[in-house]
C-alpha cells in the first residue's frame, strides 16, 4: 500500500471544462459513456492524461472522435493512462462497462433494495468512469439516464431536469444538467421506485424552491421531520450565514444501505435512518440527529460544494466548518447548553482518545494511506472545534465578517485551510498568532491553571502553563494559540464586572464600549504564561474555558468547594456542568483505587448533596439537569488512568449510580411521575428534555434491581406512547440479565420486526450491554434472521455496538478480542470502509495491561498477515501495531 503525502500536492496538468455522461442502466452491467473537453493547465504542454479507474471494464477510448490504437493508451488495475495526448484542448470520449449488482463496498454506483444509487466521496467516481478523480477538478456537466420504466421509474440526478421521454422496448430517459461546475466527489445518481414528499421554500430573494424527499411508497409518510428540518436549515442558513439557495430544486433521497449521508449538489443523499421518522418508531435522539444532518448536509452546498476543498487532506475546511454550521443550527432551534455539553462529550469520548493512539493525526493530516481512514472524529469534530474558536476569537460579527469575505473570494474554487484562515483574518485585521497550529499538530494540548489573590492590590492572577503531548511522527511541539474564555465569580455566586488585565508587561482595559463585562478571553499562546485582573474587590472564584472555549484538556487548582460552589452558581451553563463532571471524574478515580485495593466503596454524601440540588432546582433546564445528573462515562475514566481497567471502571460507576438511585429514591420517583408523557408527542425542546429528565431518572432506579423498581419499569414500559420512553424503558429492564429482561426483549422484537430501524436498536441495545458473558449473545445475534453483515447499519449496530461495553469487549480472557478479530475479517471481504470502523476498536490496546495487550495485538497481528486484506484495514491495523 501507497502512502499519500500533503506535501507532494501538485496541481494538475490537464482541468475537465465539461462531461456529459450517459448511463445505461441494465440488470447484468450498466454502460457509462463520458464526454470530456480537456483543457491543459499550460498551453502547449502534452504530458500523459492519468486518468483514476477501479473495477472498470474499458470498452472504447477516442480523442476528437478517433479511437486511439494501442500504444496510444494504457489501462491497469486502477488508471487508464493517455500517453501521447495531443496538446491544446481536445475531447475525450471513454465507454466503459461496470457491475453494480456485485459492489458491496457502497461506494461508486451499486444497488440497495433494488434501486440504483452512487456514493462517490471521496474517491468513488473512479469505479463509475476513467476520470482525474480529484476535487481540485471542477466540471460543468450533464447526465443522462436511461433505463426500463417499470423497474425504475424515477431516473434523477444533479441539478435540473432538461428533458425525459419514453423508448421503445419499455425503457424510458431523463437528462440532467447541473449549472455549477463541481469536483466528481459531488456527482450523484440515482434511479428505482420512489416516491416524493413535496413541498416549497421561498428564498430571501423571492425564488420558488420545489423541495423533494424521495422514499420507497410505504415510507413515505415517515418523511415529514426531515421535510421540517430541511426547510428550516434553508432558512437558518439565510438569517445567521446570508446564504440562499441557488438552484429551483432540492432532492433528498433515502436509502436502506448507505453509510451516513451526503452532500451531493441538489441530490443529497441520506441513510434511512437519517430521513425517516415517526413517533412511535423514533426517538428523540434520532429526531435531533435527523434535524443536525439534514442541516449538515443542506449546508454544504456553500460550504464543500460551491467553495470546495483543493485536495482530500483540507477535508475539514468543509467538513469542521460544516459540522460547526449544523451544530449551531441545532443549538438555536433547541437549548444552546444542552447542545454544547452534548458536543464536548462527544469529542471527549470519541476524539480525545483518537488524539492519543496510534492514529492520532492533526486536523488537516498530513499523510494517508486510504482517505476514507481520515473521514474522523478529529477531521470532523476537533474541525468544529477550530472553526468555533474563530468565533471565540472574533465574536458573531467579526465572524460573519470573515464567512463572507471567504464566500466571496472563493466562490466556485478548490481551496485550502489556509484561505480560510485567512478570510477570517482579513475580514477583521485580526492577529491570530500561531493559530494555524491547530491545523498542523495533533494531540490534545495540556493546560494547567494556578490562581491566587492578592487582598492589598486586589489583583487576582492565573498562570497558565501548556503542554502539547507527543503524537506519531510528532515528537516535539510548539505552544499553541489557545482561547481561554473566563468570568469570576464573587462570594455570593455572581459574576463580578471585570475592568483590566495585566499582562505581556501591558494593562489592558477589557471593557467594551464603556459597559463592563463579565465573561472575557484570555489568549493563551505560550508555554508559560500570566494574566492579572485588576481591581477585584474580593477573593473570586474563577471560571475558566467557559462555553468550552478550546479543545484542550484544562488542570485546574479549583478545591472540591469551588466545584461545588460553581455548579450551584456559576451563569455558564455549560461550565456549571463541568464543575459536576469534574468532581465526578475525581469521585470515580479515587473509587477506582479503593476497588483496585479491595478496600470498600464509598461515596462522598456531598456529592449526593450537589446532585440533589440540582435535581430539586425548578429553575433550570430539564434536559440540563439530566445530563448534570448523569456520570462521565467508562472510557472518559480510563482514558484518565496510567492502565486502563475496566472491571474496576463499570463497578464503581455501577456502584455510585446505585447509591445514588438508592439515597434519591424519592426525588427519583417523583420526576419519573411529574414528567410522564400525555397522548401526543411534540419534538420540541421542553418536551424532549421533559422525556430525557424523566427517563434519566427511570434509569436510575432500574439500578436498584428490585422488585418494586421492575414492576415500575414494566409499566413505563407497557404504557409508552412513544419510542423514547418504550425503548429507554426497555434499556432499563436490559441492565439486569434475566427473565423480566429476556421477555421484554422477545416482546419488543415481537412487536416491531417489520421495522428494520428498530431492529437495529434493538440489536444495539443487546450488544453493547453489560451483562456478564454477553459474547456469546453476540454470536447467537450474528445467525439471527434480521440481520445482515452486507448492510452497514446493522453491522454499527450489532458489532459497533458490542464495542461500546468495555467490559464485555475488554474481557480478560480474550473471549470479545477474539470476536471482533474474526468479524473484521469477513466484513473486509464485504466493504473494506465497515471493517476498518471496526478495527479502530483495537488501536489503543497499549492502554491495558499485559494480558489484554497480548490478547489484542495477536488479533491485530493475525489480521495484518491474512493475505488480501484492503487498505482500508492495513492501514488502521498496522498503524495500530506500530
Ligand atoms: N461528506 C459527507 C458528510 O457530510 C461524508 N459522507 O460528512
Ligand atoms: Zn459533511
Amino acid at each position: 500500500p501507497k502512502e499519500i503525502f500533503l506535501k507532494d500536492y501538485k496541481l494538475p496538468d490537464y482541468y475537465f471544462d465539461t462531461v456529459d455522461l450517459s448511463f445505461f442502466l441494465g440488470e447484468e452491467k450498466t454502460t457509462v459513456s463520458a464526454k470530456i473537453s480537456v483543457v491543459p493547465r499550460v498551453d502547449g504542454v502534452a504530458s500523459p492524461l492519468v486518468l483514476d479507474g477501479v473495477d472498470l471494464k474499458l470498452i472504447s477510448v477516442k480523442i476528437n472522435g478517433n479511437e486511439l490504437k494501442e500504444g496510444e493508451f494504457q489501462v491497469g488495475p486502477r488508471h487508464l493512462i493517455l500517453t501521447s495526448p495531443p496538446s491544446g484542448n481536445f475531447i475525450l470520449e471513454t465507454v466503459t462497462e461496470i457491475l453494480p449488482h456485485k459492489n458491496t463496498s457502497l461506494e461508486g454506483l451499486y444497488k440497495s433494495s433494488g434501486n440504483f444509487c452512487t456514493q462517490c466521496e471521496a474517491e468513488g467516481f473512479r469505479k463509475i468512469t476513467f476520470y482525474q478523480d480529484r476535487p481540485d477538478i471542477m466540471a460543468k456537466d450533464t447526465c443522462r439516464i436511461e433505463a426500463n420504466k417499470l423497474l425504475y421509474p424515477v431516473l434523477l440526478s444533479n441539478g435540473n431536469l432538461i428533458e425525459q421521454g419514453d423508448l421503445e422496448g419499455g425503457n424510458h430517459f431523463a437528462i440532467w444538467e447541473d449549472p455549477f461546475k463541481k469536483p466528481c466527489y459531488l456527482f450523484a445518481l440515482v434511479a428505482g421506485q420512489l416516491e416524493s414528499r413535496d413541498d416549497t421554500f421561498t428564498t430571501c430573494s423571492g425564488r420558488k424552491v420545489a423541495l423533494k424527499i424521495w422514499t420507497p411508497p410505504q415510507d413515505l409518510p415517515k418523511a415529514e421531520h426531515a421535510m421540517y428540518s430541511l426547510k428550516a436549515a434553508m432558512k437558518w442558513d439565510e438569517d445567521v450565514f446570508g446564504r440562499e439557495y441557488d438552484l429551483d430544486i432540492f432532492n433528498i433521497v433515502s436509502v436502506p444501505d448507505f453509510l451516513g449521508a451526503m452532500e451531493n449538489k441538489s441530490l443529497n443523499i441520506f441513510n434511512s435512518a437519517l430521513v425517516l421518522a415517526s413517533p412511535e418508531t423514533t426517538t428523540d435522539a434520532d429526531y435531533a440527529a435527523i434535524l443536525g444532518v439534514t442541516g449538515h448536509e443542506y449546508f454544504h452546498n456553500w460550504t464543500g460544494n460551491r467553495v470546495t476543498c483543493r485536495d482530500w487532506f483540507q477535508l475539514s475546511l468543509k467538513e469542521g466548518l460544516t459540522v460547526f454550521r449544523d451544530q449551531e443550527f441545532s443549538s438555536d432551534m433547541g437549548s444552546r447548553t444542552v447542545k454544547r455539553i452534548g458536543d464536548v462529550s462527544r469529542l471527549r469520548t470519541r476524539q480525545f482518545p483518537q488524539d492519543a493512539g496510534p492514529m492520532a493525526h492533526s486536523v488537516r493530516p498530513h499523510s494517508y494511506i486510504k482517505m476514507d481512514n481520515f473521514y474522523t472524529a478529529t477531521v470532523y469534530e476537533k474541525g468544529a472545534e477550530v472553526v468555533r474558536m474563530y468565533k471565540t476569537l472574533l465574536g458573531s460579527q467579526g465572524f460573519r465578517k470573515g464567512t463572507d469575505l471567504y464566500f466571496e473570494r472563493h466562490d466556485g474554487q478548490a481551496v485550502t485551510c489556509e484561505d480560510f484562515f485567512a478570510a477570517m483574518r482579513d475580514a477583521n485585521h485580526a492577529d491570530f498568532a500561531n493559530f494555524l497550529l491547530w491545523y498542523s499538530q495533533a494531540g490534545t494540548p495540556i493546560v494547567k491553571v494556578t490562581s491566587s489573590y492578592n487582598a492589598e492590590a486586589r489583583t487576582f492572577s492565573l498562570k497558565f502553563s501548556q503542554t502539547v503531548p507527543p503524537t506519531p511522527g510528532q515528537p516535539v511541539k510548539e505552544p499553541m494559540f489557545i482561547p481561554v474564555a473566563a468570568g469570576l465569580l464573587d462570594s455570593s455566586g455572581k459574576d463580578m464586572p471585570l475592568s483590566s488585565i495585566y499582562h505581556d508587561g501591558k494593562l489592558e482595559s477589557v471593557t467594551c464600549c464603556g459597559q463592563p463585562v463579565y465573561t472575557t478571553v484570555l489568549r493563551v499562546t505560550k508555554g508559560e504564561e500570566e494574566f492579572t485582573f485588576s481591581d477585584v474587590p474580593e477573593k473570586p472564584i474563577p471560571s475558566l474555558l467557559r462555553g468550552y472555549s478550546a479543545p484542550i484538556r484544562l488542570q485546574s487548582d479549583l478545591t472540591d468547594d469551588d466545584l461545588f460552589f460553581l455548579l450551584a452558581h456559576d451563569s455558564d451553563g455549560f461550565n456549571r456542568w463541568e464543575a459536576g463532571q469534574i468532581l465526578a471524574r475525581k469521585l470515580m478515580l479515587s473509587q477506582v483505587v479503593n476497588f483496585q485495593k479491595s478496600s470498600p466503596l464509598v461515596l462522598d454524601p456531598q456529592f449526593v448533596h450537589g446532585i440533589k440540588c440540582i435535581l430539586l432546582d425548578s429553575s433550570l433546564d430539564k434536559e440540563f439537569i439530566a445530563k448534570a445528573i448523569t456520570l462521565p462515562g467508562e472510557s472518559e475514566i480510563m482514558d484518565l488512568m496510567e492502565v486502563a481497567d475496566p472491571d474496576a471502571v463499570h463497578a464503581v460507576r455501577k456502584f455510585i449510580r446505585k447509591q445514588l438511585a438508592s439515597q434519591l429514591k424519592h426525588e427519583f420517583l417523583n420526576l419519573v411521575k411529574e414528567n410522564r408523557s400525555s397522548e401526543k408527542y411534540v419534538f420540541d425542546h421542553t418536551n424532549m428534555a421533559r422525556r430525557a429528565l424523566k427517563n434519566t431518572a427511570l434509569g436510575y432506579l432500574a439500578s436498584l434491581e428490585d422488585e418494586e423498581m421492575t414492576e415500575l419499569v414494566l409499566h413505563e414500559y407497557k404504557t409508552a406512547t412513544n419510542m423514547t420512553d418504550q425503548f429507554s424503558a426497555l434499556a432499563a429492564i436490559a441492565q439486569k440479565a434475566g427473565k423480566a429482561r429476556d421477555d421484554a426483549l422477545a416482546d419488543f422484537y415481537n412487536q416491531w420486526q417489520h421495522d428494520y430501524l428498530v431492529v437495529n436498536k434493538w440489536f444495539a441495545l443487546q450488544s453493547s450491554s453489560d451483562i456478564p458473558g454477553n459474547v456469546e449473545n453476540l454470536y447467537k445475534l450474528l445467525g439471527h434472521q434480521a440481520f445482515d453483515l452486507k448492510n452497514p447499519d446493522k453491522v454499527f449496530s450489532l458489532i459497533g455496538g458490542f464495542r461500546a461495553s468495555h467490559v464485555n469487549f475488554h474481557a480478560k480472557d480474550g473471549s470479545g478480542y477474539k470476536f471482533l478479530g474474526e468479524v473484521v475479517l469477513q466484513l473486509d471481504k464485504l466493504n473494506p470502509q465497515v471493517a476498518s470502523g471496526m478495527v479502530t476498536a483495537f488501536s489503543r490496546w497499549k492502554r491495558y495491561d499485559e494480558t489484554r495487550q497480548n490478547l489484542a495485538k495477536a488479533q491485530l497481528e493475525m489480521i495484518v498477515s491474512v493475505n488480501g486484506l484492503s487498505e482500508n484495514v492495513y492501514e488502521i491495523a498496522s498503524k495500530s501495531l506500530a
